[in-house]
């Protein structure tokens, strides 16, 4: 019986240790999700939160938002409001060594430029303009990385928040004018919530690293600067590598051709009719004009 007694003893005891031990050894699976949670920076924390409501796994969007490039940008949402198409300087892509660039680019590429015509009948000179005006062939891919740009104007909602990066001029607001642009400012969170997801399902499907792209200011991505929900409605992996990736010029310029298509781009279209196709690119009309100069002038060789 004593025996009996002190073997329970020993025995409680051993399961005991043991336990500790095998919960020291093993953590439960859910800590490795809640250690990259406990790493997303605070400001993101929220917007972490509603995107697992929405639907993302919750380990992977830790995993994203955990990652040291992962930084909070106030300047990017009041850029965003504050933003005059108008105030942009389109001369500058006229000037001849653009043009003798972009004609370059058009020959060392003139096979993927050839094919897509051919499949889409966009003329190469208005797809290579619109690469120039847009990221000047590639050179300017954007600074800061397109999820950073999105993230941060998302979970910029609150007037409040970033005033301080506001120009002078939105200092001293009326009570309507403070109430419009916070309006607004929740319009655009919005949007770049919803682009947001896009972006992540796109670096996802495609197999590219959201750690590396790139993005303007306000999010676009790729050689032809589309906005992350474009890039799933109308990316076209035309040289047939399993992924669409807009930073491939194949990949772009068919991804390209196949946007303007979808706008009403025809052959023997009136330049009135081209100007607001081109428009849907970019909601400018010192744009399409830009664009169609250029390709006039690259036209010329
Ligand atoms: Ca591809």
């Amino acid at each position: 019986m004593k025996k009996t007694f002190f073997h329970l003893v020993v025995t409680s005891i051993f399961i005991f240790v043991l336990c500790l031990s095998s919960h020291a050894q093993k953590p439960p699976v859910d800590d490795s999700v809640s250690g990259a949670c406990a790493k997303v920076p605070a400001v993101f924390r929220q917007l972490t939160a509603s995107l697992v409501k929405d639907g993302f796994d919750q380990e992977e969007i830790c995993r994203i938002f955990s990652h040291p490039s992962v930084r909070f940008n106030p300047k990017v949402m009041p850029r965003k409001v504050t933003h005059k198409e108008a105030a942009l300087h389109y001369e500058k892509f006229l000037e001849k060594s653009r043009i003798k660039r972009a004609k370059k680019y058009l020959e060392r590429n003139r096979h993927i430029f050839d094919e897509v015509e051919k499949e889409y009948g966009i003329p190469k000179e208005v797809k290579v303009a619109i690469l120039l005006v847009e990221t000047d062939l590639g050179r300017y891919l954007g600074s800061d990385l397109a999820l950073n740009n999105l993230a941060s104007m998302a979970v910029a909602s609150d007037l409040d928040k970033v005033k301080s990066y506001l120009p002078a001029s939105y200092k001293h607001l009326s009570p309507k004018e403070r109430a419009k642009l916070q309006k607004r400012l929740k319009s655009k969170s919005k949007w770049a919530y919803s682009e947001l997801k896009s972006l992540i399902i796109y670096s996802k499907t495609n197999g590219l690293d959201i750690h590396k792209i790139k993005g303007s200011i306000f999010g676009a991505i790729g050689l032809c600067q589309f906005m992350p929900s474009n890039a799933l409605k109308f990316g076209v992996d035309f040289n047939k590598d399993g992924k669409v990736d807009l930073f491939d010029p194949a990949d772009a310029i068919a991804s390209m051709a196949n946007y303007l298509q979808h706008y009403g781009w025809k052959p023997d279209l009136k330049r009135v009719s081209q100007i607001k196709v081109i428009k849907h690119y970019n909601h400018s009309t010192p744009y399409a004009n830009t664009v169609l100069e250029v390709a006039k002038k690259v036209g010329h060789i």
